[in-house]
C-alpha cells in the first residue's frame, strides 16, 4: 500500500492505541501504546501503516511527501470533549465579583451567569456567531484539537436553540476542526418560567423531535445541579431523549453532590462532566459502567473550586478524559494544553493518563473511538507534531504551545 504522506524519525509516536494485559504498577488508565522511533504512513487522509524504525519501502512511492519529525512527539488529534463554544459576547463584567469571591450559582440566581449570555446569544445574528465560533475553533486547532464537541444552551428558547445548533451544522461544512453537536435546552431556567418549572421542562422535551428530524444534534446533555435541575427533572428529560435516539452526557456533581454520576450511569449517559463533587457511591457507580468520567480542572481553578478527586477515581477504576468546559463564565480557554497541565499538577494525573484522557477516552466519551482517538491502520489521519522530545515535558512547561503542526484527514491545516 502506497502512502502519500510519511512522518519519520518520530522520538515518542503516541498511538494511544490500547492493550489489556497491563504493567506492573501502571494504573488502567496507563495502558496506552508508546512507540520509541516511529514512523506513520497516510494514504487518503486514512492511516495506512504505523511501525517502528525505518518506514518499509513498500510505503513509498516517488510523489510521497516525506516528513522528517526530527525526533519530536507525535500523537492522535486532541479531542475537547465538553464546549459550549458558540455563544455571543463575553463576561468579564462579572469578573471582579467572581474573584472577590460571589459564588457561580449566586451570580445565576441574580440573572447573571448563564443568563446573561443567553441575553447576547439571543440578541446575536447567526453570522456573528459562526464568525466568533470559527476564531475560537481556530484558536483550539492551534492547540493541537481536531475534535470538539459543542453545546447549545445559551437559547432557552426555540429560535435560539436551533440557531445555536445550526451554527454547530455550518461550523462543520466551513472549518477543519470536527464538531460533534449537543443539545442543551435545559442549561438553566429562563427568569419568566420561575414558576413554572414544569412547562419550561415540556418545551425542551417538545423540540427533541425537531432537533433529531433536522439532524441538528446527536447527544442530550443536562445541567443537573442544586437550584438549577434536580435529579428527578434531570431523569425525565434525559429518558424522553433517549426515546428520541439522542445520545446523553450529563453536568454531573459540578459543585454540589446530588447524586449526578449516578444518574449519568443509571441511563446509560456517555459521559458524566465535572464530578468535582462526585461521592465514593458516585464513584463505584461510573466504574462498574461504561460512562467515561469527563473531568474539567479549568473550571475549577477559574472557580477558585476543589478538583475532581481524580486519582481516587483512576485508583478505583474509572476511565477519565479531560476537557476544557470552554465557555464565557467558569472556564474562558480554548487552551486544552493548559488543563492537561493542570490536570498533572492539580488532579495528580501521570503523562500517559493524560494523554489517554485527550485521545482514546475523549473519543469514547463521544462515541467515536473507531474513527479517532487513537492511531491505528484504518482510522483518521488527525495527529499533531508537538515540539518537544517527549510527553513530560509537554505537561511541564505551562503555559505555553508546543504544537509544532497540526495534521485533519491526512492535510497540514496549521503549522507554528
Ligand atoms: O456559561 O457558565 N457550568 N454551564 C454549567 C456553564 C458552567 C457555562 C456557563
Ligand atoms: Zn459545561
Amino acid at each position: 500500500m502506497n502512502a502519500d504522506l510519511i512522518i519519520y524519525n518520530i522520538g515518542q509516536l503516541v498511538t494511544a492505541k490500547e492493550f489489556s494485559n497491563l504493567k506492573e504498577g501502571e494504573s488502567s488508565m496507563e495502558n496506552i501504546e508508546i512507540i520509541q522511533n516511529g514512523y506513520l504512513a497516510v494514504s487518503d487522509g486514512e492511516i495506512v501503516g504505523i511501525g517502528q524504525g525505518d518506514v518499509p519501502s513498500k510505503f513509498i512511492k516517488f510523489t510521497t511527501k516525506l516528513i522528517d519529525a526530527e525526533g519530536r512527539v507525535v500523537t492522535p488529534g486532541l479531542i475537547d470533549s465538553h464546549t459550549h463554544l458558540v455563544h455571543g459576547g463575553s463576561r468579564e463584567n462579572e469578573f471582579l465579583d467572581k474573584i472577590q469571591g460571589v459564588p457561580y450559582l449566586e451570580i445565576l440566581k441574580k440573572g447573571g451567569g448563564i443568563l446573561s449570555s443567553v441575553k447576547s446569544t439571543q440578541n446575536a445574528t447567526e453570522k456573528e456567531l459562526i464568525l466568533k465560533a470559527k476564531n475560537t475553533l481556530k484558536v483550539m486547532l492551534g492547540f493541537g484539537v481536531t475534535t470538539v464537541e459543542s453545546k447549545s444552551g445559551y437559547g432557552l428558547d426555540r429560535e435560539t436553540e436551533l440557531k445555536q445548533l445550526y451554527v454547530n451544522k455550518k461550523l462543520n461544512q466551513e472549518q477543519e476542526v470536527e464538531i460533534i453537536s449537543t443539545f442543551m435546552g435545559a442549561h438553566a431556567l429562563p427568569e419568566e418560567f420561575k414558576d413554572n418549572r414544569e412547562r419550561f421542562i415540556n418545551s425542551v422535551i417538545e423540540l427533541l423531535p425537531e432537533i433529531k428530524e433536522k439532524k441538528l444534534a446527536e447527544f442530550f446533555d443536562v445541567f443537573c445541579e442544586e437550584g438549577v435541575f434536580s435529579i428527578e427533572e434531570s431523569r425525565k428529560m434525559l429518558l424522553e431523549a433517549k426515546k428520541h435516539s439522542f445520545k446523553l452526557r450529563l453536568h454531573a456533581d459540578e459543585i454540589v453532590n446530588i447524586g449526578g454520576a449516578e444518574l449519568a450511569v443509571e441511563v446509560g449517559a456517555y459521559s458524566a462532566d465535572h464530578l468535582m463533587a462526585i461521592s465514593d457511591n458516585g464513584i463505584q457507580a461510573l466504574k462498574n459502567s461504561k460512562t467515561i468520567a469527563n473531568l474539567l480542572p479549568g473550571t475549577s481553578f477559574s472557580l477558585n473550586k476543589d478538583y475532581a478527586p481524580a486519582r481516587k477515581m483512576i485508583d478505583a477504576g474509572v476511565q477519565v478524559a479531560l476537557s476544557t468546559d470552554y465557555n464565557p463564565g467558569s472556564c474562558p480557554t480554548e487552551n486544552l494544553q493548559l488543563i492537561m497541565q493542570i490536570a498533572a499538577l492539580k488532579l495528580k494525573m501521570r503523562p500517559k493518563e493524560i494523554f489517554k484522557a485527550v485521545t482514546i477516552n475523549a473519543a469514547k466519551s463521544l462515541g467515536k473511538e473507531k474513527k479517532i482517538g487513537s492511531l491505528e491502520i484504518g482510522k483518521k489521519a488527525d495527529f499533531v507534531i508537538f515540539d518537544a522530545q517527549n510527553i513530560e515535558y509537554i505537561l511541564y512547561h505551562f503555559g505555553v504551545n508546543h504544537t509544532k503542526k497540526v495534521f485533519k484527514n491526512g492535510c497540514l491545516v496549521f503549522k507554528k
